[in-house]
């Protein structure tokens, strides 16, 4: 701005002195000097700005399945779809993974070789370290075996522990400390503030995926790579078979994560949600300021985080959902027959016992 400024000023004064050549030609050196210092500049601000954007790009770009050539997978058949019974693609083309929809041994072979580490958070806030054993155990078994996992365990009782779970090689655990809190909602209402806050201070220099999963839960079968994408939520158990007008999506107009009757792709159940660090740090950035903008007016939506998690997948729609198999409950039957395998599921639990309160 300023050397733009000076040569602005030395054609005027150009143009003033034009009789006299020697002040003249020093003027006009003056002048091709200060041009060749701005388009220096230029070019040095182009170079940072490019080489800034080229950075940026390439941490985003999301590798190619590329497979090794001995590896013998079954032919796709274009007419023969894998699944009739359920749908396995969104109106948006996001894939819905079922079971029987992908070929483990492909989604391994090529996600194996990519040297991926995936931070895993979970909250263990007062009674609820009781179920990280259980949680622990069967995620070592079931949950990116083969893959590099840093757990992040949020708890207020770092002293509760389980001191005999034996984690496997590349799988890591730290401990994040938290308050007390004095109400289970002030632990969900929390939980998207201590993720985002999580992921800037240091998750974000050691991952490239993460997954911010329930604690009181238990893994029954496979959770691998397949569910890793950009933006991954899961559909609800209890909910996939109803209309959208029935969802429990927030309703009042007051709160920011409102949802009108007739809006809504699915009801996403927050136990299990994940994606690329960048688009999870996104979605926890705006769940957390709407969370802060319901409290500044008193309102506390009908399921804490979950009615703003829902409000967010709407407008900003997931680039892979996880059925059902990823998120069962427990306390629901098994007899569905749209549900060939349960992989991860809420565990039946005494709430009046484990909460705080009710
Ligand atoms: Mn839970």
């Amino acid at each position: 701005m300023t050397s733009l400024r000076l040569v602005m000023v030395g054609r005027l004064l150009v143009v003033c002195n034009c009789c006299c050549n020697t002040a003249n030609e020093r003027m006009r050196g003056r002048e091709h000097f200060l041009l060749s210092l701005v388009m220096a500049g230029g070019v040095v601000i182009c170079w940072l700005v490019f080489s800034y954007c080229a950075s940026v790009s390439l941490n985003q770009v999301h590798r190619q399945v590329v497979l090794n050539h001995r590896l013998q997978s079954k032919q796709a058949q274009l007419m023969e779809p894998v699944r009739t019974d359920v749908l396995t693609v969104t109106p948006w083309l996001a894939p819905i993974v079922w079971e029987g929809t992908f070929d483990p041994q492909v989604i391994d072979e090529a996600f194996m070789s990519q040297n991926l580490t995936i931070a895993t958070t979970v909250f263990a806030v007062g009674k609820y370290t009781r179920f990280l054993q259980d949680f622990l155990e069967s995620a070592e078994k079931h949950f990116m075996v083969g893959l590099d996992v840093h757990y992040y365990v949020f708890t207020d009782r770092p002293g509760n522990m389980p001191d005999n779970v034996t984690l496997g090689v590349g799988r890591l655990l730290s401990i994040v400390r938290v308050p007390k809190f004095a109400r289970w909602q002030e632990i969900s209402l929390r939980r998207m503030e201590l993720i985002q806050t999580a992921i800037k201070d240091h998750i974000h220099r050691g991952a490239n995926y993460i997954f911010c999963l329930d604690v009181d839960m238990r893994f029954h079968s496979r959770v691998g790579p397949e569910a890793l994408g950009r933006l991954v939520a899961a559909i609800h158990p209890w909910f996939y078979t109803y209309p959208r007008s029935q969802y429990p999506y927030e309703r009042r107009t007051i709160s920011t994560a409102y949802i009108p009757l007739d809006q809504g792709d699915f009801y996403y159940q927050a136990n299990i949600f994940g994606g690329a660090l960048e688009d999870v740090y996104r979605l926890t950035k705006t769940c957390r300021e709407h969370l802060e903008v319901d409290k500044s007016v008193g309102v506390e939506a009908v399921w804490q985080e979950e009615s703003h998690l829902n409000w967010y997948l709407l407008r900003n729609k997931p680039t892979k959902l996880l059925s059902p198999e990823y998120v069962w409950d427990d306390a629901k039957e098994r007899d569905a027959k749209e549900i060939k395998l349960v992989r991860f599921s809420s565990v039946i639990k005494n709430k009046a016992e484990v909460r705080e309160n009710l």
